[in-house]
């Protein structure tokens, strides 16, 4: 398929994919939802894709869902369509997903962010929840996210206030796992994704799925989670792999399986 909003390319076994609707600061509309959504999905079933980099442009990694589009919608339509609940197939990708954001997230661009496993800041990136300045609120994870990321009273106040988090604070705070300099953005992504993709896929889909139980459920049933994840790797061949090449002093060749 080829996309109109978005442009893939693979390098390795990483697939980046960067927003491209540049003059919109890649504004989240229906047809980008589609394509990323599409995407991320067929990279999730490719055996060949260990890691995913989404990244936008200097200027914005999204500046929201699209204002335009949604601006003259009624409650029937936003209600009927359940509009953005097709994001939940974002969510339930297993493979690893690294936001590499530059310049402005806010909206639904912060909130696709969220939505990635980790995000890695450009000096430049801007973070902000500013819907309650169109007169209304988040509406794909912002109010739940960005609370349990950075905590109460930040979350609180950037989605009162709609005020934006730069770079500093947003690492500061554990929203951004750390700052690299905006003109080497990409390529860092995709280093830290080249190491993600050269680990066992299954150990990274099953290390992903136990770090996010920790955002849905209670310790205990995390703690038993994580256990009984870890017993089932050791009916992996890259599990007897792993361990043996420590043991032999050589790098690991893990076969995916
Ligand atoms: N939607 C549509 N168009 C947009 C958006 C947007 N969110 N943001 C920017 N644009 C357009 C502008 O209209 C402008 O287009 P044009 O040249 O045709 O007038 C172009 O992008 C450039 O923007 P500006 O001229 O405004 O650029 P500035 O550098 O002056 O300002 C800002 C940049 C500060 C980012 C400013 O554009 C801005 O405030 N944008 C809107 C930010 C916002 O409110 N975002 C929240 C949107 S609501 C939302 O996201 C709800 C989330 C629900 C879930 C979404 C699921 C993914």
């Amino acid at each position: 398929m080829s996309y109109e909003t978005i442009l893939t390319e693979t390098r390795g076994r990483v697939l980046l994919l960067t927003l491209n609707r540049p003059k919109a600061l890649n504004a989240i509309n229906a047809q980008l939802t589609a394509e990323v959504i599409e995407a991320v999905t067929k990279a999730d079933a490719d055996p060949e894709i260990g890691c995913i980099v989404i990244t936008g442009s200097e200027r914005a990694f999204a500046a929201g869902a699209d204002i335009k589009e949604m601006q003259h919608l009624t409650y029937a339509e936003v209600y009927g369509k359940d509009r953005f609940a097709d994001w939940e197939r974002f969510n339930a990708v297993r493979t690893p997903i690294i936001a590499a954001v530059a310049g402005y997230a806010l909206g639904g661009g912060c909130e696709l962010a969220m939505m990635c496993d980790f995000i890695l800041a450009a000096d430049t990136a801007q973070f902000g929840q500013p819907e309650i300045k169109l007169g209304v609120m988040p509406g794909m994870g912002g109010s739940q996210r960005l609370a349990r990321y950075v905590g109460k009273a930040k979350a609180m106040e950037m989605c009162l206030t709609g005020r934006m988090m730069d770079a500093t604070e947003a690492e500061r705070c554990g929203l951004a796992s750390r700052i690299v300099p905006a003109a080497d953005l990409v390529e860092e992504a995709v280093k830290t994704a080249t190491i993600i993709a050269g680990m066992s896929k299954p150990a990274a889909m099953m290390t992903k799925e136990a770090v996010n139980r920790a955002y849905e459920t209670t310790l205990a049933e995390g703690l038993r989670h994580e256990r009984r994840v870890f017993h089932a790797m050791f009916a992996t061949d890259d599990q007897k792999e792993g361990m043996a090449a420590f043991v032999e002093k050589r790098p690991a060749t893990f076969s995916h399986k």
